[in-house]
């Protein structure tokens, strides 16, 4: 009887267990979202919190790059407790959708601020109104917007992607006539970004620019490379089979550039400075800093990822009512060997 009874006893207690189990799941993913252990959205901040921080909503883009991450911690590291904000952020995975949806919430949750890098340039009229409506101002980080009524955001913290174009350009042009260029033909191929990303657009535009001066350069093809490595080596790769007479290679970041010189290798040609194949990258990561330095990358048209401590500071301005402006455009170098050293990599962070 005696066994019945405990058998009995735990066979209860086992239901209990198994009952209270899964709340206990539950709240353990609740509590871990809160703290960004499981999701990418953090939980609506409490009220308390509310009181004495600037809340925060940030959709970042995506996270193909090495750039990406270095802008991701630039803002991760500025919207913090300490310097008064309360950060909610959120990875739209490349995805124009899930950015729309983010920021949905992000009014819905009622944030102070709303920031985000558009992966694409058209497409936010709709979602920018409803953020208006709600009375909480926009600020664009790294590429802008294509929209009707520009005062939709209130300012935008990135960089001028026609200039980056133009110095790339400009950088080609003074190393031909170094090597004695007497108007022979050049041959250039491009490994575009994101289709209808503003980086895209206006390095595409930029560099078109400078190249339209020259009557021997000719673009053989662009095409997309999404801004990774594994698409910069496909389309290389494709690229190589086609053309057996590429000089130039102008790669829109530094990640299409790993996977390009990876192609190149393999098809038994050589890069950079005393290579068959001139490159030209952009965005100046550590990685591509050290692949200039030893001349495997003839030059890196450097885009600052920096942007958290700019966006803090408009951010502190508009809380004290100060004006502020319609663009901030982070500062940008070019980089050669040359200028290349062995500091520049030591303090390089990203
Ligand atoms: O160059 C690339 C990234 O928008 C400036 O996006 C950014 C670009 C950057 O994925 O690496």
């Amino acid at each position: 009887m005696r066994e019945k009874i405990r058998k009995y006893q735990n066979r209860i207690i086992n239901s209990i267990v198994l009952l209270f189990l899964p709340l206990l799941l539950l709240l353990a993913v609740t509590v871990g979202g809160r703290f960004k252990i499981f999701g990418d959205i953090t939980e609506e901040p409490t009220v308390q919190e509310k009181a004495d921080q600037i809340v925060v909503g940030v959709s970042q883009l995506g996270s193909e790059s090495g750039w990406r991450t270095a802008n991701t911690e630039s803002v991760q590291n500025a919207f913090t407790q300490k310097n008064g904000c309360f950060l909610i952020y959120h990875n739209a995975r490349q995805k124009q959708e899930n950015q729309l949806k983010a920021i949905r919430s992000f009014i819905s949750q009622r944030v102070d601020y709303i920031v985000f890098s558009p992966v694409v340039e058209t497409g936010w009229d709709t979602v920018l109104q409803e953020a208006r409506k709600a009375g909480i101002p926009v600020i664009l980080m790294d590429r802008q917007v294509d929209v009707e009524d520009e005062s939709l955001y209130v300012t935008c913290v990135g960089s001028d992607f026609v200039e980056e174009g133009e110095k790339a350009g400009r950088w080609l042009e003074s190393e031909l006539i170094r090597r004695g260029d007497g108007g022979e033909p050049v041959n250039i191929v491009v490994l575009l970004g994101t289709e209808g990303s503003s980086a895209r657009i206006g390095r595409t535009a930029g560099f078109a620019s400078v190249a339209a001066r020259h009557k021997n350069w000719n673009i053989l093809e662009q095409e997309d490379a999404e801004f990774t490595s594994t698409k910069g080596k496909e389309v290389m790769r494709n690229f190589l089979r086609k053309y057996d007479d590429i000089d130039v290679v102008i790669s829109q970041n530094d990640d299409m550039t790993f996977g390009a010189i990876e192609a190149i290798q393999e098809s038994g040609r050589s890069v950079g400075v005393n290579g068959d194949i001139i490159i030209v990258s952009f965005d100046a990561v550590k990685s591509a800093l050290e692949m200039v330095s030893e001349g495997i990358i003839n030059v890196d048209i450097e885009c600052n990822p920096n942007q958290g401590e700019y966006l803090l500071r408009v951010i502190d301005d508009l809380e004290a009512g100060l004006p502020v402006e319609k663009q901030y455009y982070v500062e940008e170098n070019v980089f050669k060997k040359q200028n290349v050293t062995e500091e520049l990599l030591r303090s390089r962070t990203y």
